[in-house]
This record gives C-alpha cells, structure tokens and sequence, in this order.
C-alpha cells in the first residue's frame, strides 16, 4: 500500500526517447543489455536517505522550505518508521534496487550512545522485513560523526581520546548493522577529520590517530566476517577547511602506508572531485589505475559555487566521460551509483524527487550508452594505443621490467644515436571523434 506522499502511484517505466510523458525513462532501460551486462547489473542505483527524507530544505539563510510530515510529528521515532516505509515506497516506485544511509538519519540519537544503538537496531528490523519483502538492498551504511557538536574538532582525530573511543563504538555498532543488512560496503567520510587552522593542530598526531582508526575498522570487519570492502570517500574541503582524505591520490598514501589495497577503496563523489581541483573522470581513471577503485556518489557541483551543491548529475557528456572510465576499470564490483544529491530548496513538491532521480538515471543511462559504443567501436582506444604502441618492444620493455639501469640505458642511447621525434597528442582530432558520439 502507498501512502499519501507522492503523487505518483505506479513504479515509472522505460517508454524510450520519444516518450511525451511528464515521468518516464527515455534511456534507462533496466534489461536493456549493454556490454554483456543489463543496464540494472551495470548501475546499482542507491538512494540517499539523508538528502532524499532528511534535508527539510535549509540553507545558511533559511529554514525548512518542505513542509515534510514527519519533520514536525515531535515523535522521533514514529518520525523514523514513516522515514522508512517512505523510502521502501520511493525505491519501489523509481525500480531502484538499492539504498544507503548513516546510521544518524534512520533514528533519533536519544539521550546516550546506548539508546542510540538501540534505535538504529530497532530500525534496522524493520529495514530487514521490507527489504526481504521487496527485494531491496542496502548499498551502504557508514556512522555520521560530523552532525553533533562532540565531533566539532574531528571524529577519530579529535584531540581529545574520548571522542575517539566514541567513534570506535559508534562505528563498531554500525558495521554490525551494515553486516546484518547484508550491505554491499561499508563507507567512511571524514568531513570533521581536518583542521580549521594550524595554530592549534597537530597534524602528524592527528594523522597517526586516523590511520589506527581505520586500521581496527578493518581489523573488526574481518573478525565478524563482513565481505564488502570499507569505502573511504575523499573530500578536500567542507565543512572542515582542510580535510584529510582529500582526493583519491591522498587516500591511496594512506591506504598504501597500511597495506590495506585489499580492504580498502574509494567511493568517488563527481562535487568532490571538482571541489579537489579535478575533473570527476581524473578521479575515476586514477582510482582504478591505482586498483582502489569501488564505487560513486552520484551528483554534480556548481562549477561557479565553492561548495556542495550535491545538485541531481544532468549533464550527458560528463557522464559519458565518467562511464567510459567506469567501463575501462571493468565496471562495479560491490559498489554502485549512489544518488547523494539533493532537489534544489525551491522544489516543495515531493514528486520533484521522482522527476529528479528519473532524470538523472536517464543522463547516466546515456553515459553508458556512449560509453559502450565509443570502447565497442575501439577507434578511441586504437589511438590511445598506438601512443605508447613503441613500449610493447623487447628493448623498451626492458627498462619498465627493471633489466636496464641509468648507465645502461644511457650507453644504447649514446650508441643508437636516439633522438625522440615529437607526435601530434592530436587532441582537438580526438575530441571530434568523441563528440560524434554525443
Ligand atoms: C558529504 C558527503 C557525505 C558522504 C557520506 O559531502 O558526501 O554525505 O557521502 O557521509
Ligand atoms: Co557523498
């Protein structure tokens, strides 16, 4: 049964591109075959409960803008259960498989640590019935350790240990949830895990504390058998000035530094990515290029805004690029497309967040689309290819796989007489290409 909240009562259908419909899928097509694998397989579409039933539409300037019911029931945890039917009711009705959340946004905190486990467990049973019922799954579950004014000088670097041993056992506890839910990752992002000024931080100490944290994180998943992988998800900057894991080559170090490249990814956001100075598909290729690529919050940043604008991602070519990086790194594992993005604080209606879902599944459909045909059609990969086509010979191989030193390569150069011959990067030739694609 559905409730009074959306408009819309019927799940939305794949009617193709030339549907006249206010709401239907023009390019997401779930068993729509894309490279030996249908497109629901490719994706692993999550929803987002903070941003999909938790945002009431504030801004630093203003208050709630929608009105939601459950925001103002002054029962916190009738306003948790409805939350959750809501969101059974919006996967069902987008044909998403997946969802996420921090354990913060499915039940109220209570008055101690104590009570808020029990709330999080208590939502978790019903999460269990409907998920088993509708045959939903739980992409992720990480712990909100920004939101309460404890977490104001860090999570796990904190300089007071107690807010450390806080977060052991606030995370502990939903690992264990995450684990009962059967969740394909678990994720960490550390948005307090920075400083705001050097004056009163101590960097290396702060540095040493986050990575013990993560290392027993990693330990405690193993000692309850919980397989997915600890995503962690990098972020330069807000709402700490200076984060941490500030982009996919800063986590490497520290996922490297522990020897932990086999529990360990990234879930790569397209805001944060541009917020570190990178373009969404540099932050993709180098995850994968680095073997720690795992999955993708889905959105787009403003490009003239300095901040999280976590706007639905529209834009077809930038998708395009994304998939195509995607694709070439072999497509998800156990990660996926989670929607951590927002309808803008004007749209009150909630069917807006049906058109805002729909509408992106579209631009990613349609990334993947053009994706396919650019690496099914090779003639972009024939060029990449024949660009370093020379280092496939024996003497060149040579130097890669360690059989030439400084002093060797530098007599065959004397004795050959090398002198490299610059070639076209014919970049504008290329972009043609990809353009007609588009
Ligand atoms: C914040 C952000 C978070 C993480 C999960 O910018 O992206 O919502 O995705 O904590
Ligand atoms: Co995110």
């Amino acid at each position: 049964m559905m409730t009074e909240f959306y408009s819309r009562k019927e799940p939305v259908r794949y009617e193709g591109p030339d549907s006249t419909s206010d709401l239907a899928f023009r390019w997401y097509n779930p068993d729509q075959k894309v490279m030996g694998k249908t497109m629901r397989e490719h994706m692993r579409f999550a929803v987002a409960y903070w941003h999909t039933l938790c945002w009431p539409g504030t801004d630093p300037f203003g208050g709630d803008t929608f009105m939601r019911r459950w925001h103002h029931l002054g029962d916190e945890m009738a306003a948790a259960r409805m939350k959750a039917d809501l969101m059974f009711e919006t996967l069902e009705l987008l044909g998403i498989d997946f969802f996420c959340f921090h354990d913060l946004d499915i039940a109220p905190e209570g008055k101690s640590l104590k009570e808020f486990n029990a709330n999080v467990t208590e939502i978790a049973k019903v999460f269990e019935k409907k998920m088993a019922a509708k045959n939903k799954k739980l992409l992720w579950g990480t712990a909100n350790m920004f939101s309460n004014r404890r977490f104001m000088a860090g999570a796990a670097t904190n300089p007071d240990p107690d807010v450390f041993a806080y977060c052991a056992a606030q995370v502990k506890h939903c690992l264990d949830v995450t684990k009962d839910l059967d969740g394909a990752n678990y994720v960490m992002w550390g948005g307090r895990e920075g400083y705001e000024t050097l004056v009163n931080t101590n960097i290396g100490q702060e540095l040493e504390q986050a990575k013990r944290f993560l290392a027993m994180v990693v330990e405690y998943k193993h000692r309850i058998g919980f397989k997915g992988p600890i995503l962690i998800e990098p972020k330069p900057q807000e709402p700490t000035k200076h984060q941490y894991d500030y982009d996919v080559a800063t986590v490497f170090a520290t996922i490297n530094a522990l020897g932990l490249k086999e529990d360990v990814k990234v879930n790569i956001e397209q805001n944060h990515a541009i917020l570190a100075g990178h373009t969404f598909e540099h932050e993709i290729a180098l995850a994968a290029a680095l073997g720690i690529f795992g999955g993708i919050d889905i959105n787009r940043g403003d490009y003239q805004s300095g901040w999280d604008t976590d706007q639905f991602a529209m834009n077809v070519p930038e998708m395009s690029l994304a998939f195509l990086e995607i694709l070439k790194a072999g497509g998800f594992t156990t990660g996926g497309l989670n929607f951590d993005a927002k309808i803008r604080r004007q749209s009150i209606d909630p069917d807006d967040i049906l058109h805002a879902h729909v509408g992106s599944m579209d631009a990613c459909a349609r990334g993947l689309l053009i994706a396919a045909k650019i690496l099914e059609e090779g003639k972009l990969g024939r060029i990449v290819s024949e660009r370093y086509a020379k280092w496939s010979e024996p003497k060149n191989r040579a130097m890669l796989e360690g059989r030439e030193t400084l002093e060797s390569i530098a007599a065959r150069v004397h004795a050959e007489g090398i002198e490299p011959q610059p070639k076209s990067g014919q970049q504008e030739r290329i972009e043609n290409l990809l353009n007609s694609y588009i």
